[in-house]
């Protein structure tokens, strides 16, 4: 079975629509208008295998990094239907050059985000630090997750950034693997 979703949001501010392919090869074709954010979301489908179809646009930047993370997130929880067979946890640590990021999630089907990117700058090449983190906030709450994502340490502000997206990369990439025939839960639903 091939777990496919696609999801739309258009609202006065932005217009965005997803097509996830989770058993994919990691290619992706990424629009949103913001260079950073673009190299982000490209990071997190080669590094996830997740083949990623996004194209956003609208007013300002924290309307399309929220609404992009809202709708990538939603899609993904779409996309992972019952969640039947998956590992549901996930972690990893990653290295970029001078920075180290850890990530630990859950698909546990509630949110959660414990959240740390250590960042000491208030901009990262085209987008802003507290867009980032809304990015962040809006995808583990509509992807209906527990992340808990670090950046240990690290000099260059890109770098951490990168680390954080490819350990959330890799922990989803582990997490939506199917290893089993059961919906991993003693609830019996996620
Ligand atoms: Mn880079």
């Amino acid at each position: 079975m091939i777990r496919v979703a696609e999801c739309s949001r258009e609202t006065k501010e932005t217009r965005i629509k997803v097509k996830l392919t989770l058993d994919g090869t990691g290619k992706s074709t990424i629009h949103t208008g913001f260079k950073f954010l673009d190299h982000m979301l490209t990071l997190l489908s080669t590094h996830s295998l997740i083949d990623i179809e996004l194209e956003a646009s609208g007013d300002l930047t924290h309307h399309v990094m929220e609404d992009v993370g809202i709708t990538l997130g939603a899609c993904l929880n779409k996309a992972l239907g019952d969640k039947k067979g998956i590992n549901r946890y996930g972690f990893a640590f990653i290295p970029m050059d001078d920075a180290l990021a850890r990530c630990v999630l859950d698909f546990s089907g509630r949110k959660a985000l414990i959240l740390n990117l250590n960042l000491n700058e208030c901009n990262i090449e085209d987008v802003a630090v507290e867009d980032v983190i809304h990015f962040f906030n809006s995808f583990a709450e509509h992807a209906k997750m527990n992340l808990h994502l670090h950046v240990l340490y690290g000099e260059d502000q890109h770098h951490k950034v990168e680390a954080a997206f490819k350990a959330l990369a890799r922990a989803i990439k582990e997490a939506i693997e199917i290893v089993s025939q059961e919906i991993p839960s003693s609830k019996g639903t996620l």
